[in-house]
């Protein structure tokens, strides 16, 4: 099912005439109204007038996450925070939130892009949609619940409630169709598995899965433990959240709502742009946001865009399913966080910048996060027990309190990390056992 028919089947001949003429008229805008544009186009000459083809984007500068994190709060928005009618935010690299600010406009459009990929999954008015990701600062929960109520579906937000009780919502209402990210679904799965029920004894016959690395085993274990079809779903914040691209049923590539915003491909250490087919760095350019604009935004996630024409007859262009990030992001338990992050929080608590190592793992199909730190010797009475236990729980309260994040503290012997600059900050040792499953 194609919702746009008309936008989601343009020749490339006409999709890029829209683009360029999108494109002109965001960097109008943000020229105008952005002082940090402003400077970027002036330091390298960017002449506007002269920006005519999709191959001119090349010269036009990056904006970063580091960008964006200075701007805070609102200095990215290219209008009056009267014309502003939505905040949402995502974490931070250190610190502050970076804030997103969205017209009425900015939200028809976003809800046009989730629901066209509701669509493309097959969901209709018939279907009961339970959302099952948080409805908060986050884009997820209101992303997708916009998108769905567009398409007339019966919208349940049933956001971080537990898995025990969205079990029961899906058994109860009969939910046709979860909305979260994979790794909440595996734990529903597993959940369902241990109360000894049959997936039959539910209605699912769609799942739409994002906001978080997964597999094609994943794919497989959700599809078998739920039954349902699942669908990968790519977005960030930054850009508008949700719905910047999605699977269709062919289910090979996520077709780019590219009528909304340009991709590109960047090799992220030469910055030059890719030709399709080749792995590199995510760039997007945002061609009709109006309260936050982007141009050649780095996502820091690697994926390539899929070059052949897809079968269900859509012309938007696809990206392959994300491989990796090319920086050192933690997707932990549904929550982002950059060690930067936890460091922060580390160092306010020592009063010092302490050696530190994040071990992430996963017990009986819940991730878990231990994170090391080292003791420093000019802490008083390093061997009084009770200063340490109180040491490790004000830490976990910090982490907890700081980034949502629960996480085991441990102690260790000053140097027992390693050198200086040798520790590895991150131990992943979930990619062995990423299965949905129970061990
Ligand atoms: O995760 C938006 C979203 C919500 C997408 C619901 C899909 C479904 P952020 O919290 O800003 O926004 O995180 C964005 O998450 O740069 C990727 O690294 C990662 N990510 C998002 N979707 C996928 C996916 C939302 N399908 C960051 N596969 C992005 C892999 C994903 N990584």
């Amino acid at each position: 099912m194609i919702l746009n028919r008309f936008y989601e089947t343009l020749t490339r001949e006409e999709l890029e005439q829209l683009q360029i003429e999108r494109l002109q008229s965001t960097l109008n805008r943000v020229y105008r109204y952005v002082a940090f544009y402003r400077q970027a186009f002036d330091a390298r000459s960017v002449d506007l007038s002269r920006v005519k083809s999709l191959a001119d984007l090349a010269r036009l500068p990056f904006t970063t996450r580091e960008d964006l994190r200075k701007s805070y709060p609102y200095e990215m928005f290219a209008v009056p925070l009267r014309d502003i009618v939505r905040i949402q935010a995502t974490s931070g690299t250190t610190g502050k939130p970076i804030m997103v600010g969205y017209t009425k406009n900015d939200l028809r459009n976003w809800t046009e892009c989730t629901a066209r990929l509701l669509c493309s999954a097959g969901v209709d008015e018939h279907d009961v949609v339970q959302i099952a990701f948080p409805y908060n600062l986050f884009t997820g929960g209101f992303g997708f619940h916009q998108g769905a109520e567009k398409i007339g579906a019966s919208v349940i937000p049933a956001s971080n409630a537990n898995t025990e009780a969205q079990l029961m919502i899906m058994r109860d209402f009969k939910t046709s169709v979860l909305i979260c990210a994979p790794g909440f679904a595996g734990r529903i799965s597993s959940t369902l598995a241990s109360a000894g029920l049959h997936p039959e004894n539910l209605h699912l016959r769609v799942g739409l899965f994002g906001a978080e690395p997964w597999s094609e085993r994943q794919r497989t274990e959700l599809e078998e433990g739920l039954h349902l079809q699942a669908f990968d779903n790519y977005g960030l914040t930054e850009v508008i959240g949700p719905g910047v691209a999605g699977e269709c049923h062919e289910r090979s590539g996520l077709h780019v709502n590219e009528d909304h915003f340009i991709v590109e491909v960047i090799d992220p250490r030469t910055l030059q742009a890719l030709p399709p087919g080749e792995e590199g760095e995510l760039v997007f350019t945002t061609i009709t946001k109006e309260g936050f604009p982007l141009v050649r935004y780095r996502t820091g996630d690697l994926s390539r865009l899929l070059p052949e024409p897809c079968a269900c007859g859509r012309t938007l262009a696809r990206i392959q399913r994300i491989s990796a990030r090319t920086d050192d992001l933690i997707f932990f338990a549904g929550l982002k966080v950059f060690p930067s992050q936890i460091e922060e929080i580390l160092s306010a608590a020592q009063g010092t910048t302490p050696q530190f190592r994040i071990v992430l793992d996963r017990e009986a199909g819940v991730d878990t996060m231990d994170v090391q730190v080292e003791i420093s010797e000019a802490l008083p009475a390093f061997d009084e027990l009770k200063n340490l236990e109180k040491l490790r729980d004000s830490l976990a309260r910090g982490i907890q309190n700081g980034l949502g994040l629960q996480a085991k503290v441990s102690l260790v012997e000053p140097r027992s990390l390693g050198g200086e600059g040798k520790i590895r900050r991150v131990v992943d040792r979930r990619a062995e056992k990423m299965t949905t499953k129970e061990p």
